[in-house]
């Protein structure tokens, strides 16, 4: 088996495959990132990044100037490929992999024997099997591990990425690695890639078995906090503080309930969940139900607003936050964003809108007259109903006199 890998190609360059180019190329790999979009090749041939993450661009920037890091928009020969591009969701709660095939079928004029290609796009159980059936499919010439099993031409692994967002290049480094193979070779291979710049442990298993941890950390974490969204509405209709109950009730050794908020955002819990719900239906009941749970959490939040509006005369209303968690860029799936269009489309009073880590609106807000994005002294100066939506750094350094004589509605308790 072939000890080194002088070049590996990253498809996808998001937050996943940008950070893991860029780690890889720290470490001497010459690294080709390949991405469909042109704009983004170009930006980061010139060092500079897309998305905002801690250190990312240092990193990148280093990367292309010592030469170990170059975008393209085609693919090219290397020793190994890693595709990391996205799995989103259609309309009917089914997991799309038309950007996996696409890219691994893009690979099939490069691929070589000894070759290796590792999936970590978040991906239903069956994928990488699916990958290696497609690929073989157009080169009849190699074998692949679906066929050949240990003596196959090509290696396919899956190995999931888990890094938190605003924490990418820590958890990238330091957490443990499922890496499924098709066959142990596989994942023997995988793990060599990997063993280039991981501290935490490589743990082998299959690719199937790998496919579904994934699954089933984030259905597990959704599950949870479904739990503490629950509670916060048995709460509400019991007139009982959620926090002071959360907080008392996880002192108990085996206990620990995580916090409520105004449901779950990201392109991850929001979205993971619905690939096992795919995969078996009928198995997945407390699955499917904490993601209505969890959806369901936007509207209660704008119900609650409805019912303070209807008690001053007119309704000035601040919403603080836009994010899907605290003190990062990403809207993607936000629970604030949802309760802040559902106010302005219902009209419940004049909203304002505070979200420091951005600078205009985003499109589906922009055309809402009544929405206007201001600073936060503005916002509470002009409200008389404060909806604190993320737990910003920003809105916990609030000084609480500043809240006085309003009615403030803190859907994640930071302000008790
Ligand atoms: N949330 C709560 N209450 C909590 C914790 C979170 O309401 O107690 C909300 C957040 O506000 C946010 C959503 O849940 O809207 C998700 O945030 P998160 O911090 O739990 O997770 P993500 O989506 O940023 O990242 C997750 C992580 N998975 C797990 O923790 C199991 C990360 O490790 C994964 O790599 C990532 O999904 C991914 O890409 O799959």
């Amino acid at each position: 088996m072939k000890p080194s890998f002088e070049k590996v190609l990253v498809l996808g360059l998001g937050y996943v495959g940008l950070p893991t180019a860029a780690v890889l190329a720290s470490r001497g790999v010459s690294v080709i990132g390949v991405d469909t979009n042109v704009q983004t090749v170009d930006l980061i041939n010139q060092g500079k990044v897309h998305i905002v993450e801690p250190d990312l661009d240092i990193m990148v920037r280093s990367a292309v100037a010592t030469g170990k890091l170059r975008a393209a928009v085609a693919v090219e020969p290397a020793d190994a490929f890693i595709i990391a591009v996205p799995t989103p969701l259609t309309n009917e709660h089914k997991p799309d992999l038309g950007h996996v095939r696409a890219a691994a079928e893009s690979l099939s004029p490069v691929l070589k024997k000894g070759d290796l290609i590792i999936i970590e796009s978040t991906s239903p159980v069956g994928t990488t099997e699916a990958v290696s059936e497609w690929l073989a499919g157009q080169r009849a010439d190699l074998a692949f591990p679906h066929q050949a099993g240990y003596e196959a031409d090509v290696r396919i692994a899956h190995s999931p990425e888990r890094v938190l967002p605003g924490r990418v290049l820590l958890e990238l480094i330091r957490n443990d690695r499922v890496i499924g193979g098709l066959s142990a070779r596989c994942a023997e291979r995988a793990a060599q890639l990997y063993g280039l710049f991981i501290d935490g442990e490589c743990m082998l298993t299959s690719a199937r078995t790998a496919e579904l941890v994934k699954l089933a950390e984030n259905a597990y974490r959704d599950v949870s906090i479904a739990f503490a969204n629950e509670l916060s509405m048995v709460c509400g209709r019991l007139n009982i503080d959620v926090w002071e109950a959360v907080e008392l009730a996880n002192h108990h050794p085996r206990v620990g309930i995580l916090s409520p908020g105004p449901g779950v955002g990201g392109h991850c819990i929001a979205v993971d969940p619905w690939f096992i719900a795919d995969s078996a239906p009928a198995e997945t009941t407390l699955i499917q139900a904490a993601r209505q749970v969890n959806d369901a959490k936007p509207d209660h939040i704008v119900e609650a607003i409805k019912k303070a509006a209807e008690a001053v005369s007119i309704s000035r209303i601040a919403c603080l936050g836009l994010s899907y968690k605290a003190d990062i860029d990403d809207l993607r799936e936000s629970p604030a964003v949802k309760i802040v269009k559902s106010l302005a489309l219902g009209k419940v009073g004049e909203v304002v809108v505070v979200e420091p880590h951005i600078r205009v609106l985003p499109e589906e807000l922009q055309d809402l007259s009544s929405l206007k994005l201001v600073e936060i002294d503005a916002a509470l100066d002009q409200s008389d109903i404060v909806v604190l939506l993320v737990d910003h750094q920003l809105f916990k350094a609030v000084d609480r006199a500043r809240l006085q004589g309003k009615v403030v509605i803190d859907t994640r308790g930071i302000w008790r």
